[in-house]
């Protein structure tokens, strides 16, 4: 059950939410996808983890980082779900694409949650090069996967609180 919180320092003592009543999409772009697979493979062991079914995890590739948020509408619209957590990999190259690409997901996914009035969890690494993103995927700053789907859970249960 999500805690009502009186003061800031009760943020400290915030828990993960049982996910058990939840059920979630999760995009994965094909871009860098050793990169993102492992976020995938965080993000999924941590929804069952915290209780998810396996039977309420609706998993979809999508070609790029681009298409995460046409991915994510297209699952809120056709399947009934708690959330959706996009997943996926930009890094840095030598031409303006990094930025384009950085700005349409952080928007995109914003404005897929305002219009279902549903989490869309952005699971998006973006990097200066690959090997920042193999350490926050799995390596030496942990799985960003991981974290990903803790939000989703935390967020779709503040909904469900206030249904
Ligand atoms: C084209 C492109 C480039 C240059 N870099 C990445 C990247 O680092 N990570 C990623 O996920 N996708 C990349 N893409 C592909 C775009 O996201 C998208 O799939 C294409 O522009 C087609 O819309």
């Amino acid at each position: 059950m999500a805690t009502q919180l009186k003061n800031l320092s009760d943020f400290s003592n915030t828990t993960i939410p049982s996910g058990a009543p939840y059920r979630f999409g999760i995009v994965v772009a094909e871009w860098n996808a050793k990169i993102t697979g492992a976020l995938y493979g965080g993000a999924y062991q941590s929804l069952i983890d915290n209780g998810v079914l396996a039977d309420n995890i609706f998993t979809y590739a999508v070609p790029g980082s681009f298409e995460l948020t046409s991915g994510a509408d297209i699952l809120l619209k056709n399947k009934n779900l708690d959330g959706v957590i996009c997943l996926g990999c930009v890094i840095q190259g030598e031409t303006r694409h990094f930025d384009f690409i950085c700005a349409a997901v952080a928007n995109g996914a914003t404005n897929v949650a305002l219009k279902y009035e549903k989490p869309v969890i952005f699971g998006v690494l973006t990097t200066d090069n690959e090997q920042q993103a193999i350490d926050r995927a799995g390596g030496k700053h942990g799985n960003k996967g991981v974290e990903a789907a803790v939000t989703a859970i935390k967020m779709a249960d503040m909904a469900a609180q206030l249904k």
